[in-house]
């Protein structure tokens, strides 16, 4: 029987399972070969520690490991119930909240090595994280897609450190007691996008859909829905939403450098995000509050016929 030992947390209410030991052996490569050889050899683990029985479609993984790049604290693959994700703002977060639980850090920064490049981490003094994620932009303004069932959508395309599509001109209220219209309304962009050949640079898959609207509380800018890869819905913010969403108002001249943005997610809770430039770069600052919520040791039977999860792809689920 094989163990792998988790520690689990929540960032504004989505959850991260940090794998800290018994994860597969990926060798001392840079972080992007790892994810490769994790995908073509070893998937099974992948879901074995996401999915059902043991998880859900809302957790996001992270497989700690040594960085490849020097200059950094530690490396980190991100995970979930389909596949494996470049970056997670929120996983971030409880990576940190994890490590500082485990002992091995203390107040202060720590470079992280990710598969989109290095992310910056700092643990505050009251317990929040803020991350300085990668490099952040709009690649393309008010992109037309006609959807079926629902007709034309307009929606900007940008990075975060994953690829979104942001959607603010929608007639769709966002209130927690609508997640499954409002899982349905942004599946369908999703699939319409791919559809009509509309994707990030590289041909890279827009896999995030971002619908936006007013806040519902007096402390934030505005609130979100964010449907995930695997057709779950980030309960967090999302941090690697956000980060395109400034990319994006700072493209619009709508956001200064340094001003604070608070971004509400569908369940109510916030991250507070500004941007700083450097050499006409966009680099997002995002910050959160993560919670341990349990250890354990996830045990792997080869006997148990759901060993590794009730596994399926995204093309799957629909
Ligand atoms: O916080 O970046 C994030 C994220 C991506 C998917 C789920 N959460």
């Amino acid at each position: 029987m094989r163990r792998v030992k988790i520690i689990d947390s929540h960032t504004a209410g989505e959850p991260t399972r940090v794998v800290i030991a018994g994860g597969p052996e990926l060798g001392n490569g840079p972080i992007l070969e790892r994810l490769e050889r994790f995908r073509s050899q070893f998937d099974e683990l992948r879901s074995a520690v996401v999915n059902e029985p043991r998880g859900n479609d809302a957790i996001v993984g992270a497989l700690l490991c040594a960085p490849y790049d020097e200059s950094c604290h530690a490396g980190v693959i991100f995970f979930n119930n389909v596949g494996y994700l470049k970056m997670c703002g929120h996983g971030t977060m409880g990576l940190m909240v994890t490590l500082a639980h485990m002992g091995k850090i203390g107040q202060g920064t720590c470079r992280l090595d990710t598969v989109a490049g290095v992310v910056e981490a700092q643990l505050n003094k009251e317990g929040s994280v803020t991350l300085r994620n990668v490099a952040s932009y709009r690649k393309a303004r008010r992109v037309p897609v006609e959807v079926p069932g629902i007709g034309r959508v307009t929606g900007d395309v940008a990075w975060g450190g994953n690829w979104f599509y942001l959607v603010s001109d929608h007639e769709q209220a966002l209130s927690v007691d609508r997640i499954e219209e409002l899982t349905e309304f942004t599946w369908r962009i999703r699939q319409a996008l791919g559809a009509n050949g509309i994707t990030g640079d590289g041909g890279e898959e827009i896999d995030h859909i971002e619908l936006y609207g007013p806040p519902s509380s007096a402390e934030s800018d505005a609130k979100n829905f964010v449907l995930c890869p695997g057709r779950a819905y980030d309960r967090s913010p999302c941090g690697t939403g956000t980060s395109a969403k400034l990319a994006c108002l700072y493209a619009d001249g709508k956001l200064r450098e340094g001003q604070l943005w608070r971004q509400e997610s569908i369940i109510g809770s916030i991250f507070e995000g500004s941007v700083a430039v450097e050499d006409g770069n966009i680099y997002p600052r995002i910050t959160g509050r993560a919670y341990i919520n349990a250890e354990a040791d996830l045990i792997l039977d080869e006997r148990d016929p759901f060993c590794y999860g009730i596994r399926r792809s995204w093309a799957s689920v629909t």
